[in-house]
């Protein structure tokens, strides 16, 4: 039973009439926006639609002043297990009486090439169109902090895996769809006895080292339960932000350019942002211009884990 169909139960059973809706289209609810970066950078929006109508319908385009580019996504795992972005085209059904949500890691609207920041509290006007319903203004609230699954306000929500925060790809260059998500399920290596470092390498090589496409890890700097490293792989490269649990490392994005940014570590739950930045800045330098342009080759931000402390 869907969440709306609950409701519509709790309803009827509260009022024995059960009085006619007043309104035709799909109702939208719960919308938040977010995104990683300033203008010209990626972002999502994410509600969840009501169809209070006996025929079904569907979204099939969206609009805003936003982004230069305005699309329907999901999220779907390739034949190699990577969690990749694409558009679709043919809209999301929402049938008669039930309801569909864009969520993280599963659909949403895309804003490719932000032409604004996106501030929290900051209120986008989105134009949705429906196949029956024709078009509908939303105004959707920016909300970057917010974590999968959580309502406004519900800060103590779960975490989750990777999020849908879409770093690049759909062919504008300095994007590309792939996040590298397939190697989640991999078993936690067993860490204890190994110094800090020795623990982020095994749990980055854990997640993402494969025969056939070797990791390498270097360099990796632990501060407290927070930990940079730039890595390689193949001909790509980039850098990777791990939090300790309980004891355990958990990786929590990986990214290029950014991470080399303390106003963003700080954004990532690092409370000693410029302490952690400085130790890594100066050991990759240490490593050569070469391995620093090869880390900061990554384009976007790819959320593997929530942060816990955001
Ligand atoms: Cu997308």
């Amino acid at each position: 039973m869907t969440r709306f169909q609950t409701l519509m139960a709790a309803a009827t059973a509260a009022f024995l009439s059960f009085p006619a809706f007043a309104h035709d289209g799909v109702r939208i609810t719960e919308a938040y926006a977010r995104s990683m970066g300033g203008v010209g950078a990626s972002g999502a929006i994410f509600f969840l639609m009501e169809n209070h109508a006996m025929e079904d319908d569907r979204l099939i385009a969206v609009a805003s002043d936003v982004a230069q580019k305005v699309e329907l996504h999901t999220h779907k795992a390739g034949d190699d297990g990577v969690m990749q972005m694409m558009h679709v085209p043919e809209g999301f059904p929402i049938a008669a009486m039930e309801s569909h949500a864009l969520e993280r890691g599963g659909d949403h609207v895309m804003l490719m090439g932000l032409t604004r920041d996106l501030k929290d509290g900051d209120v986008i006007t989105l134009t949705l169109t429906f196949e029956r319903t024709g078009d509908q203004v939303i105004e959707v609230p920016v909300d970057n902090a917010r974590k999968p699954g959580a309502k406004a306000h519900d800060m103590g929500a779960m975490g989750g895996t990777a999020d849908g925060t879409m770093p690049k790809g759909h062919n504008m260059g300095a994007m590309d769809g792939t996040m590298h998500k397939g190697h989640n399920m991999a078993a936690m290596p067993d860490t204890s006895g190994l110094s800090d470092s020795d623990a982020v390498i095994a749990t980055l090589k854990a997640q993402f080292d494969t025969p056939e496409n070797p990791l390498t890890v270097d360099p990796v700097v632990v501060d407290g339960d927070h930990a940079l490293a730039s890595w390689a792989q193949g001909d790509k490269g980039g850098r990777a932000l791990l939090e300790r649990r309980d004891g355990v490392w958990q990786v929590i994005l990986c990214g290029g350019p950014d991470l080399r940014m303390p106003a963003f570590l700080a954004q990532h739950g690092v409370t000693a942002a410029e302490t952690l930045s400085q130790m890594f800045n100066a050991a990759e330098d240490g490593l050569g211009a070469e391995k620093v342009a090869l880390s900061s080759s990554f384009e976007g931000v790819v959320m593997i884990t929530e942060p816990a402390s955001e």
